[in-house]
């Protein structure tokens, strides 16, 4: 794992422990992915965190259910979503890249990094849901 990625997970996720997992998905110019939740994981009281690199996408993002109002997000490359809290079990899809929106990549597309915590946390104090040991410090102050 790549210690620019560990660094923005430490900074954003609000979350004790480290990313397990970067799962990284390619969309070429006519890819689309449709609305589903990312509940493969056992922990959810982490985020996803996801990192959008290369060609722009219109990102869906809707409620915990599947009827629920979605509402789109364009999403450009450099841009992170964290999927968490009240949102980590959202259904969310891709509706369409925007092909030539990028030159990150040299034949286009776009690259997803979804950085993941895949296992439950062990039970005891601090161990789920707890923010930084910086930000926990702060508040006992
Ligand atoms: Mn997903």
């Amino acid at each position: 794992m790549p210690a620019a990625l560990t660094a923005l997970w430490t900074e954003l996720s609000g979350f004790g422990g480290l990313p397990e997992a970067c799962l990284i998905n390619f969309y070429g110019p006519r890819a689309k992915m449709g609305l589903h939740q990312d509940r493969d994981e056992l922990e959810f009281d982490a985020p996803v965190i996801s990192i959008s690199l290369g060609d722009s996408c219109l990102f869906r993002l809707g409620g915990r259910t599947r009827s629920e109002p979605t509402r789109s997000i364009r999403l450009s490359s450099g841009d992170v979503l964290a999927l968490g809290g009240s949102s980590r079990l959202a259904f969310h899809g891709v509706d369409r890249i925007y092909p030539g929106t990028s030159g990150l990549l040299p034949e286009g597309g776009r690259i997803n990094l979804t950085l993941r915590r895949v296992t439950r946390s062990a039970p005891g104090p601090g161990a789920v849901g707890m923010p930084p040991a910086g930000a926990r410090s702060e508040n006992t102050r």
